[in-house]
C-alpha cells in the first residue's frame, strides 16, 4: 500500500498494540468505540498527577495556576483546531453524551414549546436520540425522523420537506457509528439555516477522521469525545456558537458556573464557564491536548489516506472472500464496515475471532431503530484507525474463514 505514514513507529507509539490476546497477537479494529492511547498522550496523565495536580481557577498557588494555564491552553488549542471564532465556545464535557444532552436540556428550556419539532435521522446513535425523546416528552414537542436509503444515505429531499415553521433544531451525526455513512452536514447545515432551524452535529465519529472547521461549516453545534481521537477517557466537549450559548440556561449548578450566589439569588458565569459546574477533567483535558498535537504531527492528509485504503482493501477483500453482506455501502463512508457472515449469528462470529486475537464490535452498535430499519438484530462492526494494517485484515479474513468452517 502507498502511505505516507511509517505505520512501525506509528504502532511504536501505542503499546498496547504489542500485546497477545488468548496468545495471539492483537487486532485491535473496535476503533469506532473508543481509539487506543499513544504513549505521549499517557505520558500526559502521568505527568500531571505527577508534576502539577491540582484543581483549577480556585488557587492563587503555583500548582493550580500551572494546572489552569494548562487547561484553558487546551481549550485554546481545541477552539483553534476546529476554528471556532473564540475559545469561549469551546465547552469541556464528559464527552459526546453529556454535550448532547447539555444541547438538549439547555436549547430545549430556551427555545422549545409544545407543538415545535425536533427532527433526527434513522441513523442515530442512542446518545443523539434519546436527549430529544426526553426533550419532546418534557415539552410535548415532536420527534421526526429523516429516512435511510437501503444504502446506509439519508433521503436528503425528504429531509428538507421535514422541516416546518415548527422546526426548532435538526440533530444529525457526521458519521454514522453504525454503518460509517458520512453525511453531507454542510448540505444540511445550509437547508436547515436556510430555513431558520438550529441544527446539532453529533461529531462523534466525525473528528477522528478528519478536520472540521465549525465556521466555515456555519455551525451552530458540535459534540464530540476525545476517547474516539486518541485521547483520554472522561473528556470531549461541545463547540457551540456563542450568540446561542449566550441565551441558554446553565445545564448543571455548583461551583464555577456562577458569578455570584447568596440565598437571594444567584448570578451565572460568563461563557464557557456558565456550563462546566464543578471540578472538570482537568488531567483528561490536558492528554486531549496532546493526543491534537499527535494527530496534527502525523498530517490530517496521512490519516485520511491510509484510513481510505484500509477501507477499500477491507471492502475489496470481503467481497472477494464471499458469503458476507456488507450493511452500509454509502459512497462516502468512513474507515469503518458493518458486515454479517452469511447464516452466522454476529455474537457466534465475535466469539470465534476473539479467541484468535481479533478485537470487532457485535451487536446493534446503539443504534437499534437503524437495525430495526435494516431488520436486523445486528452487525458485526470492524472499525479501523490509521494504525492499522493491511496484514491485521488479511487475518480478519482469515478469521472469518475460519468462522464459516466451525458454523456451515
Ligand atoms: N454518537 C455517536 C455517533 C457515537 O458513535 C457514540 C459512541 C456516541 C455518540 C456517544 O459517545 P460517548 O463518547 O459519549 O459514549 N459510539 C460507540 C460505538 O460505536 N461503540 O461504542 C461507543
Amino acid at each position: 500500500m502507498n502511505t505516507k505514514l511509517d505505520l512501525n513507529a506509528i504502532r511504536n507509539d501505542f503499546p498496547i498494540l504489542s500485546q497477545k490476546v488468548h496468545g495471539k497477537p492483537l487486532v485491535y479494529f473496535d476503533n469506532a468505540a473508543t481509539t487506543q492511547k499513544p504513549q505521549q498522550v499517557i505520558n500526559a496523565l502521568v505527568d500531571y498527577y505527577k508534576g502539577y495536580n491540582a484543581n483549577v481557577h480556585r488557587g492563587v498557588h503555583h500548582l493550580s495556576q500551572v494546572a489552569t494555564e494548562a487547561y484553558e491552553d487546551v481549550r485554546k488549542k481545541m477552539a483553534s483546531f476546529l476554528n471556532a471564532a473564540d475559545s469561549s465556545e469551546l465547552i469541556f464535557t464528559r464527552g459526546t453524551t453529556e454535550s448532547i444532552n447539555m444541547v438538549a436540556f439547555s436549547f430545549g428550556e430556551a427555545f422549545v414549546n409544545e407543538g415545535d419539532e425536533i427532527i433526527v435521522s434513522t441513523i442515530e446513535h442512542h446518545s443523539n436520540i434519546v436527549p430529544w425523546q426526553m426533550l419532546c416528552q418534557r415539552k410535548k414537542a415532536i420527534l421526526k425522523v429523516i429516512p435511510v436509503f437501503d444504502n446506509g444515505v439519508l433521503d436528503f429531499e425528504a429531509y428538507t420537506k421535514l422541516i416546518t415553521n415548527r422546526t426548532k433544531l435538526v440533530a444529525v451525526a457526521h458519521i454514522s457509528n453504525a454503518l460509517g455513512t458520512i453525511n453531507p452536514i454542510a448540505e444540511m447545515i445550509k437547508v436547515a439555516h436556510e430555513k431558520g432551524v438550529a441544527i446539532l452535529i453529533d461529531g462523534a465519529q466525525g473528528l477522528p477522521h478528519g478536520k472540521v472547521d465549525v465556521q466555515a461549516l456555519d455551525c451552530y453545534f458540535y459534540c464530540f469525545s476525545g476517547h474516539k481521537m486518541y485521547g483520554p477517557l472522561g473528556i470531549g466537549g461541545l463547540y457551540g456558537r456563542k450568540s446561542l450559548l449566550d441565551q441558554m440556561p446553565p445545564y448543571q449548578g455548583g461551583g464555577e458556573m456562577i458569578k455570584e450566589v447568596s440565598f437571594k439569588g444567584t448570578t451565572f458565569n460568563e461563557l464557557p464557564y456558565k456550563f462546566e459546574a464543578g471540578t472538570p477533567s482537568i488531567a483528561d483535558a490536558i492528554g486531549l491536548g496532546v493526543a491534537i498535537d499527535y494527530l496534527d504531527n502525523i498530517g490530517w492528509d496521512a490519516i485520511e489516506a491510509q484510513e481510505h485504503a484500509l477501507l477499500q482493501y477491507a471492502t475489496e477483500q470481503m467481497i472477494k472472500e464471499g458469503g458476507i453482506t456488507i450493511i452500509g455501502t454509502a459512497p462516502h463512508k468512513a474507515s469503518l464496515i458493518s458486515f454479517l457472515v452469511d447464516g452466522i449469528h454476529p455474537f457466534d462470529a465475535g466469539t470465534i475471532l476473539d479467541q484468535l486475537g481479533i478485537a470487532i464490535r457485535t451487536g446493534h452498535h446503539c443504534a437499534q431503530p437503524l437495525m430495526d430499519r435494516f431488520g436486523i438484530p445486528g452487525t458485526m462492526r470492524a472499525s479501523f484507525s490509521f494504525y492499522n494494517t493491511t496484514e491485521e485484515i488479511d487475518q480478519l479474513i482469515a478469521g472469518i474463514r475460519r468462522v464459516k468452517q466451525m458454523f456451515l
